[in-house]
């Protein structure tokens, strides 16, 4: 090991057994130069690019509905946070929701148009290239599916937590577009309609539709993928995904709750449900070590995940390496983003015995991530109702994952 490095040196005498690190160098301190790959012509140097073909991380269908299905029809696909770093989801990796299956249409957006109509005094129709002249702002948020819920049978982070991704959108507020159409007295919620059959249709209420609602055309950094909604779709910070309209073509301003197609299967008359639907409460999971993984041996590890909450910003997460007997303050690495995605990340001595990892995120509300247990006990079930059962509305508990003695890791769900 290199001596004149002394800050490595003191972290990875902190971790002692970070076997095979000191191996991979050769005698001399030097690591073998890679073999070179040759681009193989300038086509393929300015082509769209490419990431490399060691990596082959990829999303997967749910578990429960495989895609496509007899009739071609894409349902929900789940985004590999076991392989994720940092915040941003890559938007190739970005998880997809379509309603009752659906096939990604594919617009033209010279032809695109959105029309705000309603209650408002002059009802407008905007073209791509008219959008992009409002001013645009970019915010990092996540988007994440009620459908994310997790169960005792699936066995990785991408089946327990798969359906929440965090990207940079770029776009118009909503509310700059509404005060251009001038919304009428009276007016108080605002349905958005989508571009495909099914239409993806939902309710808004004006308030937030005027607070940090994003019509968005850019995501990291580029136009949006046709799978999230190309050319222009609804971001609606910190809400479930239903509301973030994708293809979007139509906002209708309206003086009551619009019971479309969507809201009428996605709300329930259950008012606890009820209570717990909308925005999403805060949330945190453990991404290393997860369901599926395995520890090479007892050493130094970086617990790490990410947490996220529709109340705001992350305020704080804590991990417990006992089941939940004793709990401390993992770091939050990297800027906090408002209703985004954070990655935090703990120092972890894993001696070899068997143990439950676990994490637990408090937003600026004050809000903390509850166990099932609790969630329970809200909703009034046995403590093993969920064995069998998802929980009801959103499920924002917490993950709980087992690693056995001989490294492996399990979902603890009980
Ligand atoms: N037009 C339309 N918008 C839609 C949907 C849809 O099927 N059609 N699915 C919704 C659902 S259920 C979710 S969870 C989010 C998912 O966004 P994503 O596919 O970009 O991850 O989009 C929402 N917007
Ligand atoms: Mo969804």
């Amino acid at each position: 090991m290199d001596s004149k490095k002394p800050s490595r040196r003191k972290f990875l005498k902190s971790g002692a057994a970070v076997a095979g690190l000191a191996a991979v160098q050769s005698a001399s301190g030097q690591t073998a130069a890679p073999e070179a790959r040759p681009q193989k012509s300038l086509k393929d140097l300015i082509a769209y690019g490419e990431r490399s073909h060691f990596v082959t991380s990829i999303r997967v269908p749910v578990v429960e509905r495989p895609s496509p299905d007899a009739f071609g029809l894409t349902f929900h696909v789940l985004s590999p946070l076991q392989d994720s770093v940092g915040i941003i989801t890559p938007s190739s990796l970005h998880f997809v929701g379509t309603h009752r299956g659906s096939i990604v249409p594919d617009i033209d957006p010279k032809e695109h148009r959105l029309m705000i109509h309603g209650m408002v005094d002059r009802p407008l129709e905007f073209s791509m290239e008219e959008l992009k002249r409002f001013p645009s702002v970019s915010r990092v948020h996540f988007i994440e599916c009620l459908g994310n819920h997790s169960k005792a049978e699936y066995k990785t982070v991408q089946e327990t937590h798969g359906l929440t991704s965090c990207s940079e959108w770029t776009g118009v507020p909503l509310s700059l577009l509404l005060k251009e159409v001038g919304v009428q007295k009276g007016a108080a919620w605002v349905v958005s309609e989508g571009s495909e059959e099914v239409k993806g249709a939902g309710s808004i209420r004006l308030a937030k539709a005027m607070d940090d609602v994003l019509v968005a055309y850019g995501q990291n950094g580029e136009a949006l993928r046709p799978q999230q909604g190309f050319p222009l779709r609804l971001v609606v910070p910190g809400f479930e995904g239903i509301y973030n309209t994708k293809w979007l073509r139509r906002i209708k301003v309206v003086d009551r709750y619009y019971m479309t197609y969507n809201d009428y299967g996605h709300i329930s008359n259950d008012p606890k449900v009820a209570a717990l639907t909308f925005r999403w409460g805060p949330k945190s999971v453990i991404t290393f070590p997860s369901g599926g993984q395995q520890l090479p041996g007892p050493g130094f590890y970086q617990i790490t995940g990410l947490a996220w909450s529709g109340g705001g910003a992350v305020r704080r997460v804590e991990v417990s390496t006992d089941g939940g007997q004793t709990w401390k303050d993992a770091e939050l690495r990297g800027a906090i983003h408002p209703m985004a995605h954070i990655r935090f990340g703990m120092n972890w001595k894993w001696e070899g015995q068997e143990c439950v990892l676990q994490s637990r995120c408090t937003d600026e509300l004050g809000d903390v991530q509850p166990t099932r247990a609790q969630v329970a006990k809200f909703f009034n079930v046995a403590p093993d109702y969920y064995h069998t059962h998802g929980v009801q509305g959103s499920d924002n508990t917490i993950q709980p994952w087992r690693v056995a003695g001989d490294g492996s890791v399990h979902n603890a769900i009980a």
